[in-house]
């Protein structure tokens, strides 16, 4: 007997069809998040087309399906941390969560951030355990460690049937009926192998009595000893895992579609529809259409698409909402871009040229609404300084860069107004790789060149000096004529720049001292080691002036002289910018963040348990900003892509050795 994707009524959503529900496929890189998205599809009646666009490293995909004549969106998240907040923001929109990870204990550490993500977002989920066509791991001695990883209950609600130590098969808990693989096909159904009896009873009573701690009338059951029917489970484990007090673990192998029909079967069970998830959110279900962008991207002819879930009303393509005129509305059947006339709530749609919304952007919300809860981007860990090969095309690139980041709340785009850089920053180096490729498209053959971004070193000095300076100048008739003498002395770090006069005799008359106070302080945007000179003190001790030829201009120009020369004499220093940085790392990894650090002639301040699942630490420093440049990158390499950092300007330090 074939493995049917039909549930018992009672035990699924309770007649009529649900709304059109979402699924955000998420975990860690490599987990197979995509060959499920494909074997999900697959095993729908809508499978992946040809004409859908391959997967990008770094892209988020996004397919509609129809299973089960119910309406699906799927929506494979790129696992890398650096790509994060696209997962965020598809989790902000969706109905439940589907964590795919692998059951290797190794790989446990990578599912923290994802959990946390979801419970952020407060969104119900499930957990699928693939490759477990790979998996000599016990799966009891495994549950432990993911459980470390998240404060919802993990319950196991599959074992698995070995044979000569691979897993061919699962017993299903909530039924008791045992099922073995076909490759690619559904599953047979077989009588319950005497060999997994004892397991299968161990592992069904820890689940009911998991779940009889939220139903009293599963308790009495168990405590009288009577049998319990399928829907007496499914009922506490849907609300469990519904309340986002449980994550129900099921099993398979994605590659070999094993487990795929049993999986798509919890997913309709237990996936909330559209009008659960927008109540969670707040949302009155009278209204308005209200729609939530969370996601823009340029495709091909359709040009700049906002992905939205519509959370109430209907749609038409042309009409208006909120304001907005929609030109084009898009659905992607099988991951392929489709024109649509019109949507549906619940449904995730692309809206063609909605100019000036955001990703994240709550779209007819009555004015003085509150705006959906959004993911904020996490902050930029690394940054690369952009240039066009050729000049010209600066303004091209300008343009292009705008939409870009635009497109990408987790990108960073400024103007060094000191460097005269054009910085991009971003999470990570896959990241910024992936945004500049987008940006290539965007800018149509702009020719860049990447550079570090340049440090902004200061400069001050360790001494201080008298420096006098006479500017006399006949030219024609009517002179030029200054004379100045300044001491220059440095001052604390910190205490910035500041200018006094103790002229007596009105050697040099009031009406001229403003112009040496500026031009002293002019004189510091850069100094003879190139940089800007900070914490000096000028002070206008005395001078001489003519009462025909001194003017604020000459006056200027003498205090100019002076400061050239005096800066060069008082012991010129270098100061490099020194940022207080803070590493979160996961457990046992402290150790090898503090030596990238202390390699980095970093300083240690502390270490700290985060307040996290799975022992998280966090290590703070001081470090020079010019070591920070590829931290990222080997702070990943350490941590299997998972350690970050925020750092912040703390102060600068006399740069030695430099
Ligand atoms: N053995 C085995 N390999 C799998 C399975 N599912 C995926 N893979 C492989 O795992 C690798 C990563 O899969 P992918 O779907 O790209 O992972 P993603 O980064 O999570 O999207 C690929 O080489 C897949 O072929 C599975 O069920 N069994
Ligand atoms: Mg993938």
């Amino acid at each position: 007997m074939a493995e049917t994707p039909t549930g018992t009524p009672e035990s699924g959503r309770g007649g009529g069809a649900a709304g059109p529900r979402c699924i955000a496929l998420v975990g860690p890189q490599g987990s197979g998040k995509s060959t499920l998205f494909e074997a999900l599809l697959a095993a729908a009646e809508t499978p992946l087309r040809r004409g859908a666009p391959r997967a990008a490293p770094g892209e988020l995909r996004i397919a509609h399906a129809m299973h089960g004549a119910e309406s699906w969106a799927l929506l494979d998240c790129p696992g890398s941390v650096e790509f994060a907040h696209d997962a965020a923001a598809a989790l902000a929109i969706a109905d439940l969560a589907l964590v795919v990870a692998e059951p290797v204990p190794g790989r446990v550490a990578a599912l923290g951030p994802v959990f946390r993500q979801i419970e952020a977002a407060g969104l119900p989920a499930l957990l699928f355990l693939n490759k477990i066509d790979q998996c000599a791991e016990q799966l009891r001695d495994l549950l432990p460690l993911l459980q470390e990883e998240t404060s919802r209950r993990l319950l196991l609600r599959q074992v698995p049937i070995r044979e000569e130590g691979a897993v061919t098969g699962y017993v299903d808990l909530v039924n008791g009926r045992a099922y073995r693989y076909r490759n690619g096909a559904a599953s047979d159904r077989i009588p319950l192998p005497d060999s997994v009896r004892p397991r299968e009873a161990e592992a069904r009573a820890a689940l009911l009595e998991s779940l009889a701690d939220h139903d009293d009338g599963l308790l009495e059951k168990l405590l009288e000893e009577q049998p319990t029917e399928p829907p007496e489970i499914y009922r506490p484990l849907r609300a469990g895992e519904a309340s986002g007090a449980v994550v129900g673990v099921l099993f398979g192998a994605a590659a070999a579609a094993g487990g795929i029909r049993r999986l798509w079967k919890a997913l309709r069970h237990d996936t909330p529809g559209p009008e659960v998830t927008a109540a969670r959110h707040g949302i009155a279900p009278e209204g308005p259409p209200l729609a939530q962008v969370f996601r823009l991207r340029q495709a091909g002819h359709a040009g700049r698409l906002a992905w939205a879930r519509l959370w109430r009303g209907g749609l038409r393509d042309g009409a208006s909402l909120a304001g907005h005129r929609i030109g084009g509305l898009y659905r992607a059947p099988g991951g392929e871009l489709e024109k649509a006339a019109e949507g549906a709530a619940g449904e995730i749609l692309a809206l063609g040229r909605l100019e000036g919304v955001a990703a994240g952007t709550t779209i007819g919300i009555p004015s003085g609404g509150p705006a959906l809860p959004f993911p904020a981007p996490p902050a930029p860990v690394h940054a690369l300084a952009l240039l066009p090969e050729d000049r010209k095309e600066e303004v091209r690139l300008a343009a292009a860069l705008q939409r870009l980041v635009e497109e990408d709340p987790a990108l960073g785009l400024s103007l060094d107004a000191e460097s005269g850089q054009t910085i991009l920053s971003g999470q990570g180096e896959l990241h910024l790789r992936a945004a500049l490729d987008r940006l290539a498209a965007l800018a149509g053959g702009v020719k860049l060149k990447t550079a570090r971004p340049l440090v902004p070193y200061r400069e001050s000095i360790r001494h201080g000096v008298v420096q006098h300076a006479r500017l006399k100048r006949q030219t024609g008739g009517h002179g030029q004529f200054a004379d100045v003498k300044l001491e220059i002395t440095p001052r604390p770090r910190g205490a910035g720049f500041h200018f006094d006069e103790k002229v007596v005799g009105g050697a040099v008359p009031k009406r001229f001292i403003p112009a040496v106070a500026e031009a002293a302080e002019a004189a510091t945007r850069k100094g003879p080691l190139g940089h800007p000179v900070v914490d000096v003190a000028v002070t206008l001790l005395d001078g001489t002036f003519h009462s025909v030829d001194s003017s604020d201009m000459a006056f200027a120009t003498a205090t100019r002289m002076a400061m050239q020369e005096g800066l060069a004499k008082a012991g010129p220093v270098l100061l490099e910018p020194v940022d207080h940085v803070t590493l979160r790392v996961p457990a046992g990894h402290a150790p090898g963040a503090q030596r990238l650090l202390t390699a980095r002639r970093g300083q240690i301040l502390g270490f700290a348990m985060l307040e996290e699942q799975g022992g998280w630490e966090a290590v703070e420093a001081l470090v020079p900003e010019a070591e920070l440049a590829d931290l990222i990158i080997e702070l990943r390499s350490q941590t299997q892509g998972l350690g970050s950092f925020t750092r912040r300007f703390d102060h600068l330090a006399e740069a030695r050795g430099k």
